[in-house]
């Protein structure tokens, strides 16, 4: 194989990600230590990691956080430190407020600033290196989500013996919204570094190589994307024969839809005291005959003022009464730095507000507003003691809330609402899927919801849990490694992982 231009470093697996799975602690005495923060993603990959001798590669979470690294519960984590200007321009800016309302269908409108560009590229490089240095010769990267889109194919020009991966966890748009981005081509040669592009649904992975089609000519033939290992794009002078056998790269692009790890969520479930303190909430509640409830980041995408209107309007025909129904919405802070989940902010709070004022009792109202996160068993237990899950999500790559609320409802009870919108709608067929725009349309499947039948609502349950327990996120996170292993190329002897 080619010369590598760095030196190889001693990890055959390497996860790269913006946040580590480490959060930064400071204890009373000002110590400062690190714990875990096990998501979905890390209990998937723990196993690959421990077996290969994994790295993880990310941020701490802090500016200018810089340490050596270190192993947390077996998995070395590797820092890649970001200043505050850094924060602002590459995360806050082009992250949070470029990238992410274009890759949800401009719910919010994104802002375009050649400075938060910059910063993109300088800190998706900080972290191509990072990756390039950690990585043992002929190993396997797997890049995570919008934040580097371009570690790719930077990491592939510094490390042209490694196996790609990059896997988005967001949708990718349709070309009509994606080409608004003053910097499309660069972000689609920089995902095309990879050996494959994981996306959460089928129409993401074909938004994407439209846009594939749309700029860079590729010929594009199933999952597959045809890169010439000549630039061919226009105004590009090529010498020499370019369509011959052999001068292409087939990079994969296609869905592996995310999951969680369904059955920790059950084991938690059917833990005595969670059962009890579900229970219990039912009682703080006031015993209402139906609780409802939206678990979200407070975030635009997720549609929190839609249902808050639909469920405002039931309240206000006196189709529901809050004598009988609450509505309890976990609305996790997120973002607050972002001038667009402030306004958000003020704008959900205001809604609340109204609702509670003009339909409560002073024994019952509508809705109990969170806006703060809870323990895990905590949020298991609100999942226990829901009768109606709402997801209304106006865009959603997958949406785990709406996948941990079916692995926990071992009773076979509870009525899943789901957002044809976000992700996990193409798997979870059976539950009530609605147009979050359509408002009328999910008023009455709100009313369906609360009125279903113990029957019916046993049926779809009980499919829908047979979907979310067989395809978990290890059956995920095996089937892209899989496919990963049988592309490494360069005639690296396929990896075992
Ligand atoms: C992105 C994509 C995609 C929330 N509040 C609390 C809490 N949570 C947990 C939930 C769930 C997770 O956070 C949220 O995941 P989602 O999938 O619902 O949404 P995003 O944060 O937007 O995630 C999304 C996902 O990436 C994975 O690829 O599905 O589409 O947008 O796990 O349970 N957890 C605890 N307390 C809270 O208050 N403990």
């Amino acid at each position: 194989s080619e010369p590598s231009l760095v030196v190889a470093g001693e990890y055959s697996f390497i996860v790269v990600s913006n946040r580590l799975p480490v959060d930064r602690v400071i204890d009373a005495e000002g110590n400062a230590s690190w714990a875990g923060s096990p998501g979905g993603l890390v209990t998937a990959l723990e196993p690959v990691m421990r077996k290969n001798e994994g790295a993880w590669i990310g941020w701490g979470g802090q500016p200018d956080l810089e340490f050596e690294p270190f192993d947390s519960d077996g998995i070395r984590v590797i820092p890649v430190p970001l200043s505050a200007d850094e924060i602002e321009n590459y995360y806050e800016g082009f992250s949070n407020d470029t990238l992410w309302p274009l890759y949800h269908d401009v719910i919010a409108p994104p802002s375009f600033h050649r400075e938060w560009w910059e910063s993109y590229v300088e800190v998706n490089q900080r972290f191509a290196r990072a990756a390039a240095e950690a990585a043992a010769e002929g190993a396997i990267v797997w890049v995570q989500d919008y934040q580097l889109q371009l570690v790719p194919k930077m990491l592939r020009e510094l490390r042209p013996d490694l196996t790609i991966g990059f896997f988005n966890h967001i949708p990718f748009p349709p070309y009509g919204i994606y080409s608004q981005l003053p910097w499309r081509a660069q972000i689609v040669e920089g995902l095309l570094g990879a050996d494959v592009i994981g996306f959460q649904r089928v129409a993401d992975a074909s938004n994407f190589q439209r846009a594939v089609r749309r700029l860079k000519g590729y010929v594009t033939k199933g999952t597959q994307v045809e890169v010439p290992l000549v630039d061919q794009t226009p105004g590009v002078r090529v010498f020499g024969p370019i369509k011959r056998q052999g001068n292409f790269r087939t990079v994969i692009a296609r869905a592996f839809p995310i999951s969680i790890d369904s059955a920790s969520f059950e084991e938690l479930a059917r833990s005595a005291s969670v059962q009890e303190r579900a229970q219990q909430i039912r009682e703080e509640l006031g015993n209402p005959k139906t609780v409802m409830l939206g678990v979200d980041r407070l975030d635009y995408t997720k549609g929190i003022g839609h249902r808050l209107k639909a469920y405002g309007e039931l309240l206000a025909e006196g189709k529901l009464s809050a004598e009988d129904v609450t509505l309890v919405q976990v609305a996790n802070p997120s973002r607050e730095r972002v001038q667009a989940y402030m306004e958000l902010r003020d704008e959900i709070e205001l809604t609340v507000g109204r609702i509670n004022g003009d339909y409560g009792t002073i024994a019952h109202s509508p809705i109990s507003y969170q806006h703060h996160g809870f323990p895990r068993d905590e949020m298991v237990a609100l999942y226990l003691a829901a009768d109606v899950m709402l997801v209304t999500a106006l865009r959603d790559g997958m949406n785990l809330v709406a996948k941990e609320y079916v692995a926990c409802r071992f009773d076979d009870d509870g009525v899943l609402v789901l957002s044809e919108f976000a992700g996990a709608s193409d798997e979870l067929k059976r539950a009530l899927l609605i147009n979050p725009h359509d408002i009328e349309g999910l008023k009455e499947v709100i009313l369906q919801a609360i009125g279903m039948p113990k029957r019916d609502r046993r049926a779809r349950m009980r499919s829908l849990r047979k979907r979310v327990l067989e395809h978990d996120v290890s059956r995920w996170s095996n089937e892209f490694l899989q496919v990963l292993g049988s592309y490494a190329h360069h005639g690296s002897a396929g990896h075992e992982l």
